[in-house]
């Protein structure tokens, strides 16, 4: 199923081994993080130059700003497939390593999954790409523990392209599948009060004390240390917990398919690295989040903190805001002033509290509006296109939007929240109906 994306992938090591230096760009999450990660293990071991820099987005204005030399690669990881207007822009030797659908033509050398008719959306990451890229380099099988991480971070599922990639991990030992509920490798109260994945909404420690004390299980025990019978009623528990919650119908089976351990990483449970990751990214902290990536003990410390403090930021922001979700008709959409974070927001919300529609919220800044959407593969497979929504939205209302299928986001001016929420609502109701 890889033949057509290893053709591309065979092109771009091809134009890769040209140039001695590589500037990377790559988005700010944890499949940005990872991407940029195994592209620069990869390179140190072909003894490559290489430099990177993370992005939140991708714009024309940016782009005319590299004003790149004619012997350096700029190599975009994770963004690029969306943002033609900025890649055609750029002058000079440009390639794209993106998972997010090629809506535009791109004149550059353009690896993306979808162009070899995977589905980049669920089977494969940027980071799973950047790792094929890597794997057709050199010997770099190690280097498929970053992309489950990526591909994790993405909310993607283990099969297809993304399952061939989990084998060589696993055949190699830099893989290992645990089973059971992912919890972070911590003590079993935090574990469980951090936990957006899943999301078990304890807000507060009595309902959490509670819970425990009902399930016989000390909280202060390490989750890792827990024996198979203790760790066997902790999983009922939480599947009972997270089942009545009105989540997406077929998380238990999505969750209880992503346990798994990577020993050979700075952070062996393969969860909390890329949730480690993600705060990493959410907070500026990209400088923690590679180092950790690329095997450096020395950031574990802050790195964690940053986890720490950014998990239960979005939990306890869930925790305010969960009850002022508004309907409309084809949505639920959320609308916040000066939050923090929207996106880790929308999704716990969608996937958790609110599944059956796609999931809206909004954060009204002094000048910018920030929109995140989120749906599910139910609502993806009923026709749904949230990077379309989001794009037509946000054009119409003078910004700028779009994203995968699934997760989409959007920024314009304040003063159009109304119109924008209006639009979204109505697009959405137009693409669920034509089904
Ligand atoms: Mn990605």
């Amino acid at each position: 199923m890889l033949e057509i994306l290893t053709e591309y992938v065979r092109e771009g090591v091809t134009y890769l081994r040209q140039f001695n230096f590589i500037r990377i760009f790559a988005h700010y999450d944890a499949d940005g993080i990872a991407s940029a990660a195994i592209l620069a293990r990869a390179l140190l071991r072909e003894g490559k130059r290489f430099h990177i820099q993370f992005l939140k987005r991708l714009d024309v204005d940016f782009a005319i700003s590299l004003d790149p030399s004619s012997d350096e690669l700029l190599l975009f990881a994770d963004m690029g497939s969306g943002h033609g207007d900025a890649i055609n822009a750029l002058e000079g030797n440009v390639m794209v390593v993106d998972h997010h659908y090629p809506r535009d033509s791109i004149s550059c050398l353009h690896i993306n999954p979808y162009l070899g008719g995977i589905d980049g959306s669920y089977e494969i990451s940027a980071a799973g790409t950047c790792y094929l890229l890597a794997k057709e380099l050199g010997d770099n099988l190690d280097l498929s523990a970053l992309a489950l991480v990526g591909a994790i971070g993405d909310k993607q599922k283990i099969t297809g392209a993304n399952e061939i990639i989990v084998k060589d991990g696993i055949r190699k030992g830099f893989i290992e599948f645990r089973g059971g509920v992912p919890l972070y490798s911590m003590s079993v109260y935090d574990a469980l009060k951090l936990s957006t994945e899943p999301y078990l909404g304890f807000h507060d420690d009595d309902s959490l004390n509670d819970f425990l004390t009902r399930l016989h299980v000390d909280g202060t025990k390490h989750i890792d240390s827990l024996d198979d019978g203790e760790l066997r009623t902790l999983n009922n528990a939480i599947a009972l917990r997270v089942l009545k919650m009105n989540a997406y119908p077929d998380i238990m089976d999505e969750l209880l398919s992503k346990n798994y351990y990577i020993p050979r990483e700075i952070i062996n449970n393969a969860t909390m690295f890329t949730d480690v990751l993600n705060a990493c990214g959410r907070m500026g902290l990209y400088g923690i989040g590679l180092g950790l990536a690329l095997g450096d003990r020395n950031f574990l410390e802050q790195g964690i903190q940053a986890f720490k403090t950014f998990q239960y930021g979005v939990i306890k922001k869930i925790g305010e805001v969960e009850n002022l979700v508004q309907e409309g008709t084809s949505i639920r959409y959320l609308l916040l002033n000066n939050s923090s974070t929207t996106g880790p927001i929308a999704t716990v919300l969608s996937r958790y509290k609110f599944a059956d529609r796609p999931f809206l919220v909004l954060n009204v800044k002094k000048d910018v509006v920030k929109c995140s959407i989120r749906g599910n593969l139910r609502l993806v497979e009923s026709g749904l296109d949230l990077g379309l929504v989001m794009r037509e939205a946000a054009n119409y209302v003078g910004g700028s939007g779009g994203g995968h299928n699934v997760a989409s986001a959007a920024v314009f001016s304040p003063g159009k929240e109304e119109e924008f929420i209006a639009k979204v609502d109505e697009l959405c109701q137009k693409w669920l109906k034509s089904q």
